[in-house]
This record gives structure tokens, C-alpha cells and sequence, in this order.
């Protein structure tokens, strides 16, 4: 990243330009371990701050609200192209602002909600208010077991709107269990099983999933965000062979601009475009479509699997090198780029608050996460995720993995001595100097 005094946000607005070079500063010289936390190229970063800010283009390619969309149609008709070919499915809609943006379309073109008519005080003034019909049925992954908001929370529109039932993982193996999985299928038969996590550091058994799918006659969709770079570098198994949905965001391990992505077989692709646009959302956002498309120029060539290796080795090495200074690790390791550290045994007084805020004093930035049969709250948690896709994307290796399991030992091991944290800081920004991030524009 190379600062540009003269920029036109220097020049106009110092308020914000102050916080602009502090985050770059912060980028620059902190290790950054949040799994789902990565560094575009400079390629990307300009589309996403492109000239194709400036337009609308309500619709799809072809056939917009708008005039003057000819540029817009040959961007997202790149992304998609590319989309479609990194991933191998049927069809890719790539206007998602978000992941949770990208899961919903499934959600509206796939469920019934049901009718909203149950309030028993509106059923009293008036008998004649129909009883509620209920919402269809979602079976996914418990949110404190690795799960996600958007996959049927009580909080989200997911859970308020949709029946939901939730696997979890076994409380020995730390692994999802496929019999028990079946079982709560078969018990609350669903119209759609949701298969991804966000902090699940195992392998996904794709095929398994499919044949209770079909058992029960359910809809099958995974959501890949976390890993959908491996997937895409042949480095996870695909689901794209076996599931009616594939979701994923841009910005994980994919290394694109921040947003989301969603695929699924052509028999439901006008069902989700549709519900994309003008279901769940109005003018797509064309210069961070332009950012997915180059991200996806990107994720084809060679040098991406290079990278999703790398991500892979950099992950199992950390591991390592935590378990064998005694840390313990949700499931015993990692199959991907996370790890879930599991601070109950060796710091049974020290939560995932406390550890998130010390490693950050010495710049190392990770994120608290429950972990599964947590009994701390969400905002405080007995867990550290921990991911490599950002230090891999600096050029760093096994060997700084290494080094930086030791710094997080030592940090956590002096229980946020000043001292112990004083010197990490001093090693953080040595190591930083040696990988700098790329320039921008
Ligand atoms: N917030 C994302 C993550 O950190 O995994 C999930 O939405």
C-alpha cells in the first residue's frame, strides 16, 4: 500500500483521510489472523473504487432498467462467465451485496414462510383471522457450533420466518455426525438442509449430506463462504455436483471485494434471479461486480492454486505449533484454512474477549468465537478463531506460522503481561516489515 498525500481525499477531507492512512498503518504493520479476513490485489481494489460507482443497472445483462448500460453488461457478463467456470455450475447471480443477501435468495425462491396471521390478541378481536400456517422447514449447522446467522437464527429473518432445526457436533470429536444428522432429518423432515459454516475447520461430506437429502426429499444448499477459494482451487471437495444452491461471499478465502455470490442447477436459475432482483434487492452494486469479475480473472489462473496450498499448509502448521506448546484445538486441528483454540483447559479464567484484546495490543488481530458447548456468552466466548488466508496472501509460510504460534503462546501464557505483549509488538512489526502488503492506487 503506498500513501498518496496529494490524493483527492487528502486534498478535501482530512477527517476521513486520517482514518484512512491509521488503517493503513493498522493493515500494514498488524499480523491479521481473522479467518474470514483477506488482502485484494491492487487489480481489484481499483475496480472496486471504479468509475462503475456512478450507475444503475436494475436487471440483468441485456435487459436493464436503465440506458447507458452497455460497460455494465460486458462486467457482469465477465463475472458470471468466470464465476460459472471457477466453480462449474449451471448458473451463477452475481448481484449479492452480501453473503446473508446471497443465502436469502435461496430462502425466497425455495420457502414458504408461512402465513404471518398467528397473533392469538389479533385472533381475539377478530375470529375470523386465519391461524398461522407454519414456515417451511430448515435443518442446518447450530450457530455456537460453527453455523451462521443467516442459516436459521432466531435473531435473522431466517429463523423468524422458517421452522428451523439445528445439527451440531459431537461433544468428543468436535466433528459433525452424520447418523445424527440423518436422524434429525428424518424427525423434522425439511424442505431445505444448509450445509456450511463459519467456523467448522473440517472437511464437508458433501455426498453423505446428499443421500439424507434425498432420503427425505429435502433441497440441498451449501454455503461456501469460508472455503470457497479451496473449493474453487480443487483443494475441498465441490458441492456444486450434489447440491440444488452453492452460496459464498467474495472476500474470504475467494480473495475478491467484499460481497456475495449465488449459484445454483439452471432449473432454478430464473426463480433466483428473479428473487435477487427485484425480490431482495434494487440496483446492483457494478463497481464491486467489476471487482468479483477481476477476483475471478484472478481465482482461474494457476497461481491461485498455488495460494489456496499455501493457505492449507500455512493453516495445519499454526495448528501444529499450537498443540504442541499444549493449546488445545476444537476437533484436535484443521482440514482448511481455520482453527477453533479452545481456551477452556490451559486458560479455564481467561475468555475469547480477553485473548482477542491482549493479542491485539501486541498486533495480533484474531477474532473471539464460541466454541462448541460454549458456556460463556457470545460477546465474551471461550474460543479464538484463528484462519491463515490473510498472512498467506503476504507471502508468509510454515516457518512464520511457527513463529507466530509462539507469539500467541507467550502472550496468552503471561495472561496479557505488559511486557510479554511489548515484545510480540516488536516481533509483529519486524515480520510485517519483511512481508509488506502490496501498493494500491
Ligand atoms: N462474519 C463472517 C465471518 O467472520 O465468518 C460470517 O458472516
Amino acid at each position: 500500500m503506498a500513501r498518496n498525500d496529494n490524493s483527492p481525499i487528502a486534498r478535501q477531507d482530512p477527517e476521513v483521510w486520517k482514518a484512512f492512512v491509521a488503517e493503513e498503518d493498522r493493515q500494514q504493520n498488524t499480523l491479521e489472523l481473522i479467518a474470514s479476513e483477506n488482502h485484494v490485489s491492487p487489480a481489484v481494489m481499483q475496480a472496486a473504487g471504479s468509475v462503475f460507482t456512478n450507475k444503475y443497472a436494475e436487471g440483468y445483462p441485456g435487459r436493464r432498467y436503465y440506458g447507458g448500460c452497455e460497460n455494465m453488461d460486458t462486467v457482469e457478463q465477465l463475472a458470471i462467465d468466470r464465476a460459472k467456470q471457477l466453480f462449474g455450475v449451471d448458473h451463477a447471480n452475481v448481484q449479492p451485496h452480501s453473503g446473508s443477501q446471497a443465502n436469502q435468495a435461496i430462502l425466497m425462491a425455495a420457502m414458504n414462510p408461512g402465513s404471518r396471521f398467528d397473533e392469538a390478541e389479533q385472533r381475539e378481536k377478530n375470529p375470523a383471522v386465519p391461524t398461522r400456517t407454519p414456515g417451511d422447514m430448515i435443518l442446518s449447522l447450530h450457530l455456537d457450533h460453527g453455523g451462521h446467522l443467516s442459516h436459521g437464527k432466531n435473531v435473522n429473518i431466517s429463523g423468524k420466518w422458517f421452522r428451523v432445526t439445528h445439527y451440531g457436533v459431537d461433544r468428543e470429536t468436535g466433528r459433525i455426525n452424520m447418523s445424527e444428522v440423518r436422524r434429525l432429518a428424518s424427525e423434522c423432515k425439511p424442505k431445505l438442509i444448509i450445509t456450511g459454516a463459519s467456523a467448522y475447520p473440517r472437511i464437508w461430506d458433501w455426498a453423505a449430506f446428499s443421500e439424507i437429502a434425498k432420503e427425505v426429499n429435502a433441497l440441498l444448499m451449501a454455503d461456501i463462504a469460508h472455503i470457497a477459494g479451496l473449493v474453487a482451487a480443487g483443494l475441498h471437495p465441490s458441492p456444486v455436483p450434489v447440491c440444488e444452491f452453492v452460496t459464498t461471499t467474495t472476500h474470504k478465502t475467494l480473495r475478491g471485494p467484499r460481497g456475495g455470490l449465488t449459484m445454483c442447477k439452471a432449473d432454478w436459475a430464473k426463480k433466483i434471479d428473479s428473487a435477487m432482483f427485484p425480490g431482495l434487492q434494487g440496483g446492483p452494486l457494478m463497481h464491486i461486480i467489476t471487482a468479483k469479475a477481476v477476483a475471478f480473472g484472478e481465482a482461474l489462473k494457476p497461481e491461485f492454486k498455488v495460494y489456496q496450498q499455501r493457505v492449507l499448509d500455512n493453516a495445519k502448521a499454526l495448528a501444529e505449533s499450537l498443540m504442541s506448546r499444549g493449546h488445545n484445538l476444537v476437533s484436535g486441528g484443521t482440514d482448511n484454512h481455520l482453527m477453533l483454540l479452545d481456551l477452556r483447559k490451559r486458560f479455564p479464567a481467561v475468555s475469547g474477549q480477553m485473548a482477542e484484546d491482549w493479542l491485539g495490543l501486541a498486533g495480533i488481530v484474531v477474532n473471539k468465537n464460541m466454541i462448541p458447548f460454549d458456556e460463556r456468552k457470545p460477546m465474551e466466548t471461550s474460543g479464538l478463531r484463528l484462519g491463515s488466508p490473510a498472512l498467506s496472501t503476504r507471502g508468509m509460510g510454515p516457518g512464520e506460522m511457527t513463529k507466530i504460534a509462539g507469539m500467541i503462546d507467550r502472550v496468552l501464557s503471561s495472561e496479557g503481561g505488559k511486557s510479554a505483549i511489548e515484545v510480540v509488538r516488536g516481533e509483529v512489526i519486524e515480520m510485517c516489515k519483511q512481508f509488506p502488503l502490496q501498493a494500491h492506487v
